[in-house]
């Protein structure tokens, strides 16, 4: 039911860095043809940092670790988003399946990578428990052994809310060059990190000793290099349109990215593709540095 693909086979063989990279941004998180670009561009980060590309999806029954270029073009809007929970049923009803870091986290265990990268982390939406909607992606990373590089957690979730549940859940939150929390298009003003690290050989060695105990995945806060610090009262506004609109469940975070890209002109657009290949070239830093060690 895996098919992981023969270049990332052979790398994980020799001991070599692989990244894996997650398809629900690709085909839910930008306008139908722009999201594969910054799959892409992705790819090419992880590349430029010496590392092996992982991209992940259900395709054809199979879950692939490694997905083509030609591959990756399937998966458009009307891709099915899949998170742990959905993994399997999609795998066997021959969906079209976009991973969400939680699904990409599941595949990445099975087939033994240890570092990811994506846009922004799920988590507890604003206004918890009404509706009680916290993402998948908490959970899946408390127990999987995988360092995944974010610009923290996307900023229109209740951000202070999601870092008090990766700490209950023992997750450590490694803010890299930065004290606190990354904002996803914000860089200032998140919750404190757990400790902050100053390079991708200091953060993998934090998760070389982690996983030494017995830990599980930790999550690295990198800061977008041109940060938009002026998107909250378009979230707000995006926020109470999905609400109005009756969007629940898996379809709020996509529909809100959605009405912040075309209501910002397109700025909040270009933000996330910057910080997504921002945030790849770091992972493929740190899973570099893994290996040289
Ligand atoms: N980062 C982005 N854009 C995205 C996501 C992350 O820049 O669309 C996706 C990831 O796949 C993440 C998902 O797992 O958003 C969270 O969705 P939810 O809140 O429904 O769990
Ligand atoms: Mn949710």
């Amino acid at each position: 039911m895996i098919r992981v693909a023969e270049e990332v086979r052979g790398a994980l063989a020799a001991g070599g860095a692989v990244v894996a990279l997650e398809t629900t941004l690709v085909a839910h998180g930008f306008p139908p043809g722009e999201g594969v670009e910054v799959g892409l561009e992705s790819e090419r980060q992880v590349r430029a940092a010496g590392a092996v590309p992982a991209t992940i999806g259900v395709l054809d029954g199979e879950l692939v670790v490694g997905l083509t270029a030609a591959e990756l073009e399937r998966f458009g809007a009307d891709a099915r988003k899949v998170g742990p929970r959905d993994l399997a049923a999609a795998a066997v009803q021959r969906a079209v399946g976009a991973t969400t870091v939680g699904g990409t986290l599941a595949a990445a265990r099975a087939a033994g990578l240890r570092f990811m990268a994506t846009g922004g982390l799920g988590g507890v939406h604003r206004g918890f428990p009404e509706p009680p909607d916290v993402s998948a992606d908490l959970a899946q990373l408390a127990r999987t052994p995988v360092v995944v590089v974010s610009a923290g957690v996307k900023s229109l979730l209740d951000v202070p809310a999601t870092a008090e549940v990766l700490e209950s859940l023992g997750v450590p939150v490694l803010g890299y060059r930065i004290d606190t929390l990354p904002l996803f298009y914000a860089a200032a003003g998140g919750p404190s990190v757990s400790a902050r690290v100053e390079s991708p050989a200091e953060a993998a060695a934090v998760a070389a000793a982690h996983w030494q105990l017995g830990g599980g995945g930790l999550l690295v806060g990198r800061a977008p290099d041109e940060p938009l610090d002026d998107v909250e009262p378009l979230i707000e506004k995006a926020l109470r349109a999905a609400h109005d609109e009756g969007v629940s469940g898996q379809a709020v975070t996509p529909y809100v990215l959605g009405y912040l890209h075309r209501e910002s002109g397109g700025r909040t657009q270009a933000a996330n593709k910057a910080l997504v290949a921002q945030n790849a070239r770091l992972a493929g830093e740190i899973a570099v540095a893994a290996a040289a060690s």
